[in-house]
């Protein structure tokens, strides 16, 4: 049975010059011939028409695009309207297509569904086309990027592949038990297992650099009570994100902010002074800040440079390999060599007059290329795939016990199964629904 057609504004709400809506199914030139008056244009030729409401008025007057189906975004016949971008105008041709038999309005992510379900894309396409237009910095955009033409999911299908060959392998060990089949076989089809479980925890060991491009590299500032945690945040940021004031104990909740680093997503978090708190709300905040440092890719441990006992300060027993160590009013300074008795030099920096600043963010700079550098370009950008990857690499190391062949062909089966959830190449509709409903309508 034919789908309904569906339509849906492509280009974000608002005021533009030129807006586009995309309309996706058999009633597509149906609709657009009833709209235009026109005879349908040749595909992929543009068609200026005066598109009018049934009832005579004009709503606009635009571009219309045929594309035939299968040689379109979702593999259907797809129209698109390019008309002027005012929220009148978009408003009455949606309202108007809304009218229009067989028509209804899109769900989120609905156009990159029936593309996936007509094989113009797999899951880790379509995830990567979502992470695509989410892209906020040039890294972001190069993975988003090398997700949706495929690369990934190439990566992945090759295990798959592998590993239904090994199944193959095995079920004929077991159909044909008179043919001799040595014993070498076996054990090399266990060894071909055993690499394809070491390429899975490579890739799992990739200290989620893929996951950490798509949500931002965690940076937290952290510190004693009145170092400047929140003046450095404001330096960093460029602008007053955080309060800043004499009075120890000044910030209590977590403040992020949002950089683009490099080319590297950012989210640089200030955070509650470290100390045997004063009130139940600070308390809480120090265990946050905490808390925030066990997650945190990088550590900026602040120490006031203006104070005498800086290497008693409570950061001392947060700097680790992530830990930056930071000293800051310089401007104020009344220790200078050696006040700290790191191995690493700290960067000393003034976040009242912008002193040092360029050279932290030039250290940040060469941490974050160092944590994105390190071993082979990941291919793990999500959760759900890194979830699915432990699922296969679980099983796999199953069907290496010493169980009989037919349940060692059940665990073969089990891992090949989860790497195709990751892109899709079995029935996965209880997956399908997870993806799409995180796309945005139009999509
Ligand atoms: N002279 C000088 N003063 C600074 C500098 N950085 C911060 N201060 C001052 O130090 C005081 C504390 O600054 P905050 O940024 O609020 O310190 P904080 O670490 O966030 O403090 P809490 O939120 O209370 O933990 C304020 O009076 C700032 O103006 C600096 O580089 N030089
Ligand atoms: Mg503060």
């Amino acid at each position: 049975m034919p789908s309904d057609t569906i339509f849906a504004l492509a280009t974000p709400p608002g005021k533009s010059g030129v807006a586009i809506i995309r309309l996706s199914g058999q009633q597509s030139l149906p609709a657009l011939r009833r709209l235009s008056g026109l005879a349908p244009p040749a595909p992929r030729m543009a068609q200026y028409v005066t598109l009018c409401a049934q009832a005579g008025g004009i709503i606009d007057r635009g571009l219309a695009i045929y594309f035939k189906s299968p040689h379109s975004f979702t593999g259907e016949d797809v129209v698109e309207l390019h008309i002027h971008g005012g929220r009148a105008v978009i408003k009455e041709l949606l309202d108007v297509l809304g009218a229009e038999d067989g028509l209804r309005p899109a769900e989120p992510g609905e156009f990159s569904h029936r593309a996936f379900v007509n094989g113009k894309m797999d899951l880790m396409e379509a995830e990567g086309l979502a992470d695509l237009v989410d892209a906020e910095t040039s890294a972001q955009k190069t993975q988003a990027m090398r997700q949706m033409q495929g690369e990934m999911s190439a990566r992945h299908e090759d295990i798959r592949q592998r590993i239904v060959q090994a199944l193959a392998y095995l079920e004929a060990y077991i159909d044909f038990p008179d043919e001799e089949i040595p014993e070498s076989v076996l054990a090399q089809l266990a060894g071909n297992i055993k690499t394809l479980q070491s390429v899975i925890t490579g890739a799992l060991a990739d200290h989620k650099r893929g996951e950490r491009l798509r949500e931002g590299i965690s940076i937290v500032i952290l510190g004693a009570p009145n170092v400047g945690k929140s003046s450095l945040l404001n330096a960093l940021a460029k602008r007053e994100a955080a309060i800043v004031s004499a009075q120890a104990g000044t910030t209590r909740d977590i403040i992020e902010v949002h950089m683009d680093i490099a080319g590297y997503p950012v989210v640089l978090a200030d955070t509650a002074g470290l100390r045997a708190a004063g009130d139940a709300i600070e308390e809480e905040g120090v265990r946050r800040a905490l808390a925030r440092a066990g997650e945190a890719d990088i550590k900026l441990v602040l120490f006031d440079g203006s104070q005498p006992n800086v290497s008693d300060a409570p950061g001392l027993a947060l700097m680790d390999e992530s830990a930056l160590a930071v000293v800051n009013k310089s401007d104020i300074m009344i220790l200078h060599d050696n006040i700290l008795t790191f191995k690493q030099k700290p960067i000393y920096v003034s976040a009242k007059t912008g002193q040092g600043i360029e050279l932290l963010l030039k250290a940040i700079e060469e941490n974050i290329l160092a944590f994105f550098s390190g071993g082979s370009t990941p291919f793990i950008t999500r959760s759900r795939h890194r979830a699915l990857l432990t699922d296969a690499a679980d099983h796999l190391g199953r069907s290496l016990a010493d169980i009989p062949p037919e349940l060692k062909c059940e665990e073969l089966r089990l891992a090949a199964q989860a790497i195709g959830k990751i892109t899709g190449k079995i029935a996965v509709d209880d997956v399908l629904d997870v993806v799409f409903s995180q796309f945005c309508i139009g999509k």
